[in-house]
């Protein structure tokens, strides 16, 4: 059997535009443009982007999938225009060129250029950074934004905040401020690390360099049995770790105290069970050192991921690289490119986040319409909160 949830995206860079194709959404999920082109807006912001964002205001068509706001049951087909394809047609053009289009040999460190180049047998560059360029991951906060409304109908909330960039950490908060995030140039709760945040990417900028950092995705409201212990592809938090690692320039990825927990003895490290009256179980947690999966099945607490993300390979200062034509040493390639996309990472991470929590909840709740899955979620985890 096929996932329930399936997404596909298609698209270069600087090609005509961005395709993504999500399968097996139930009828009757409201959906609109304009909530997605909210979404696509969240990821162009962020201290540190390049020009191209002026250059692209993304907005997704609904071209198949939804009939007068209501999802319909079909394949949900999406397209994003590149409005840069206008300055980039004859090098991305589908039919042979007109003219000559000299091929980029100088594969730049940290892309995907040398890899790539040579696994698919080409002599010029150019196709394997335009398919492995971050331009993709507007097809997948398109695709997430799609997710986050159906999860929303079962009272979860999704989120990010950055926690690092350039070695500038952001203190620890009591609680977020999710509105001073949304509004922070960084999407950080810590205002004065911020700033921090933004000189070390002015720096960057001034020595051509480029700066990473770790961002914290947060999803709250997510129900105890989504997931499970029993296989490991059935594993929420790999099928988490997957996704998020999947997005460009991520390097790492943990589920609650992560890494931390190795350092910790098991009594410091795990989340008591305690008696409760008050909770819709008869148990409570007081701590979540878990990050809300325990064994691969959520348990009911957020789910809390963090991201490490490297800095840009494009380089301002180019790295040393081998030119693929001549053989000879050189310097890599340098194209306009961004310094920081930590903050849009956050919002990547979101998207891939509340795709791969639409797909569990559709694994463990079925449902052809929005209202059958609603049937089957309360009915479940009413036996559930019943211990029956
Ligand atoms: C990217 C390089 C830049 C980024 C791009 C990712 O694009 P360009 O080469 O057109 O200046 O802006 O990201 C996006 C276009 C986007 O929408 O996020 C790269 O080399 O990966």
């Amino acid at each position: 059997m096929m996932p329930r949830l399936r997404l596909l995206t298609a698209g270069e860079s600087h090609g005509k535009g961005l395709m993504v194709i999500i399968d097996g959404m139930p009828a009757g999920l409201p959906l609109d443009e304009d909530y997605i082109a909210s979404e696509l807006k969240r990821r162009q912001l962020g201290y540190g982007r390049g020009s191209r964002m002026k250059v692209e205001q993304d907005r997704a068509e609904i071209l198949s999938g939804v009939r007068h706001g209501v999802t319909i049951g079909s394949p949900i087909g999406l397209l994003i225009w590149n409005r840069d394809w206008e300055n980039w047609k004859e090098v991305m053009d589908a039919s042979p060129p007109g003219k000559d289009v000299p091929p980029i040999t100088r594969p730049r460190p940290g892309h995907a250029d040398v890899a790539g180049a040579t696994k698919y047998g080409l002599g010029d560059i150019r196709p394997v950074m335009e398919r492995a360029s971050a331009r993709e991951t507007a097809a997948r906060v398109a695709a997430g934004a799609v997710a986050r409304r159906f999860v929303t109908e079962f009272g979860m909330e999704i989120r990010s905040h950055t926690l690092a960039i350039g070695g500038e950490w952001a203190n620890e908060q009591t609680s977020i401020d999710w509105q001073q995030v949304e509004q922070s140039p960084v999407r950080c709760a810590d205002a004065g690390a911020a700033k921090a945040m933004m000189v070390a990417i002015d720096r960057a900028v001034s020595s051509g360099d480029t700066v990473g950092g770790v961002c914290e995705i947060v999803a709250a409201g997510v129900p105890v049995g989504l997931g499970s212990h029993v296989h490991w592809d059935r594993r929420l938090d790999g099928a988490i770790a997957q996704a998020i690692m999947s997005i460009n320039s991520v390097k790492g990825v943990e589920i609650g105290d992560g890494f931390k927990l190795a350092d910790l003895k098991g009594s410091q490290a795990h989340d008591a069970i305690e008696v409760s009256q008050a909770s819709p179980y008869p148990w409570r947690r007081p701590t979540n050192h878990a990050g809300g999966i325990e064994g691969g099945i959520s348990n009911g607490e957020p789910i809390i991921v963090r991201v490490a993300v490297k800095p840009v390979p494009t380089l301002g200062k180019p790295l040393p690289s081998v030119d693929l034509s001549t053989k000879e040493a050189t310097e890599a390639h340098y194209e306009r490119s961004d310094v920081c996309v930590v903050p849009a990472v956050g919002v990547i991470a979101e998207a891939m986040l509340a795709y791969v929590l639409a797909g569990a909840v559709l694994e463990k709740f079925g449902g052809d319409s929005l209202g059958e899955t609603k049937r089957n979620y309360d009915s479940c985890l009413d036996s559930a909160q019943r211990q029956g």
